[in-house]
């Protein structure tokens, strides 16, 4: 064998003065009985007979013992110790595991937890937690069990790995306890899918704030962690807070969600806006103990069905326009016929077409909710630009039977938000403008001079739908020297006017009642030609004849 330092090899054999004799033996471990054969020598140089000192060695007896403990709160309070009233799992084995981890013994655990090697041979061990009656060294526990640390000794720390295995147990002349093991059981959750609902559209949240199901045997649950943004929501606020999906920039007061999200179970509030159409909103989750334990991840299940909901309105004659700010029926003569509304998404592209009925209403039955505009026109496969029979103008649109309107008077009522209840009266007017004829007086002599002929009762219009309010003259009447509309009397442009006189100002409009117009003709062979149109109650208007 090598020396140590300050040691020499066994020579052979060692002779030394038998005064001040030293002889100190250290005996190999175990029950073994030391050995010294010796001789003696006289002062004429004779040897003795030899003989020899015996020591038998006894192992001590010592034994090693400890407990598992049912720890609910684990190493919160640094310490392996029983913080539950409840029992431990039963089928619990311990094994002793020597130095090169062979199993040396096993023994059952007691329904108190006590466990007890009795006694064993000094040497350093671990011990091992399992359920194997034939021994392990392989940590183990029933489901629904976790370890929660290990310690030797009652008073506070632990082996540093939560494992099962309690290593580095130094046997060796006094017994050995309180090689301690502590297991809880971690919290459960449960899978829900709740009643599926109709999809409320928009950013409408649901409220999934008690749809969380979880608890914990021996203790209390603690935290909820969301583990990852919910599937089919556009935004989820957790306890106020709003996240949107990683890679979306959020909105004011918003956050990108940062990957898991963890908030006390306490006071737990959870809105999520689902996505439009019929998906299903999911929310993975975990929670926590009080001992630190997670328990599985489950999910809530919501799934969304999208509304049955329609949508229709109606096309009215509306005589009087939106001189009563309202899209109405004003008017007791029928709507065009041919008429047909096509439902356009917000992409511009034509969802649906139906026919206007004879009595103006309209219906594109159940809908997906979205927004839309509907086109009022005359094709019956569908069209995206608007337009009505010859003789028909739009009035007016407006989303509602009150009074208002759209504030573009083009057969297109657009921003139809359909959501979750029917929408009705998306209503069009139209009219009838007025309408006016050419007239062409038979020819007769000119008077010359300053006289005037009367035109007041030579013009022509009409209104089907309607009554014709005002007279509007276009232009300064073609050879004429004066013309005199109801009490005035006009030049044309760039003529000095005469007394009482004014120079034309380019249009003039009148009502039709009372009308008086007298024009002076210029002298000679002329043809006086007086352009008008008229407007009706609706404010409508046609600019042809004279
Ligand atoms: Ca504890
Ligand atoms: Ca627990
Ligand atoms: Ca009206
Ligand atoms: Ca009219």
């Amino acid at each position: 064998q090598t020396p140590g330092s300050g040691q020499q090899v066994w020579p052979g054999t060692v002779t030394v003065p038998v005064t001040n004799l030293t002889v100190l033996a250290d005996p190999k471990d175990g029950q073994v009985t030391v050995q010294v054969p010796f001789y003696v020598t006289d002062n004429g140089g004779a040897k003795s007979n030899t003989s020899t000192v015996m020591v038998p060695f006894t192992t001590p007896v010592v034994s090693l013992s400890g407990n598992v403990f049912h720890d609910a709160n684990a190493l919160t309070d640094t310490t392996v110790n029983s913080t539950s009233q409840l029992a431990i799992p039963t089928g619990l084995y311990a094994t002793l595991v020597d130095a090169n981890g062979q199993a040396v013994k096993t023994v059952a655990v007691g329904s108190n937890g006590a466990y007890d090697f009795g006694t064993v041979t000094p040497a350093t061990y671990s011990v091992v937690l399992h359920q194997t009656s034939t021994g392990s060294t392989t940590p183990a526990l029933p489901s629904g069990w976790i370890n929660t640390g290990e310690h030797l000794g009652a008073n506070a720390g632990s082996d540093g790995t939560v494992n099962g295995i309690l290593p580095n147990i130094t046997v060796a002349t006094t017994n050995v306890t309180n090689a301690n093991f502590g297991v809880q059981q971690p919290p459960m959750t449960s899978d829900k899918t709740l009643p599926s609902r109709v999809n409320p559209g928009g950013t409408t949240t649901v409220n999934l704030s008690n749809e969380f199901t979880f608890s914990d045997v021996d203790g209390t649950p603690q935290t909820i962690t969301f583990t990852q943004f919910p599937a089919n929501t556009t935004t989820v606020t957790i306890n106020g807070t709003t996240y949107v999906p990683a890679g979306q920039t959020p909105g004011s007061g918003q956050q990108v969600w940062p990957g898991t999200v963890t908030v006390p179970v306490t006071n737990l509030t959870v809105l999520a806006d689902p996505k439009d159409g019929q998906v299903t909103v999911q929310v993975p989750f975990y929670v926590t103990d009080n001992g630190g334990a997670k328990s599985n991840t489950s999910t809530v299940m919501v799934p969304f069905t999208t509304p049955v909901v329609s949508l229709s309105g109606n096309v009215f004659h509306d005589a009087n326009a939106l001189t009563d700010t309202t899209v109405n029926s004003t008017s007791q003569l029928a709507i065009p016929t041919g008429l047909y509304a096509t439902l356009v998404d917000a992409n511009g592209q034509a969802v649906k077409t139906v026919a206007v009925g004879s009595n103006g209403a309209y219906d594109f039955g159940t809908v997906t909710p979205a927004t839309y505009s509907v086109v009022l026109h005359q094709t019956s496969t569908g069209s995206t630009t608007p337009a009505l029979p010859s003789g028909w103008i739009n009035t007016g649109e407006h989303l509602g039977a009150n009074a208002g309107s759209d504030g573009t008077v083009n057969g297109i009522l657009p921003n139809i938000t359909v959501a979750t209840t029917n929408v009705t009266n998306a209503n069009f007017g139209v009219q009838q403008p007025p309408v006016t004829s050419d007239k062409t007086l038979p020819s007769r002599v000119n008077p010359g001079g300053t006289t005037t002929v009367n035109l007041s009762n030579e013009f022509t219009f009409s209104d089907v739908d309607g009554t014709p309010q005002t007279i509007t003259f276009t232009q300064f009447p073609a050879n004429t020297t004066t013309v005199t509309i109801g009490t005035t009397t006009y030049v044309p442009a760039g003529q000095t006017p005469g007394s009482g006189q004014q120079v034309w100002p380019g249009t003039v409009t009148v009502p039709v009642t009372n009308l008086t117009v007298l024009a002076d003709p210029k002298d000679g062979q002329v043809t006086v030609q007086v352009p008008f149109y008229v407007t009706d109650n609706g404010g409508a208007r046609v600019t042809r004849a004279r």
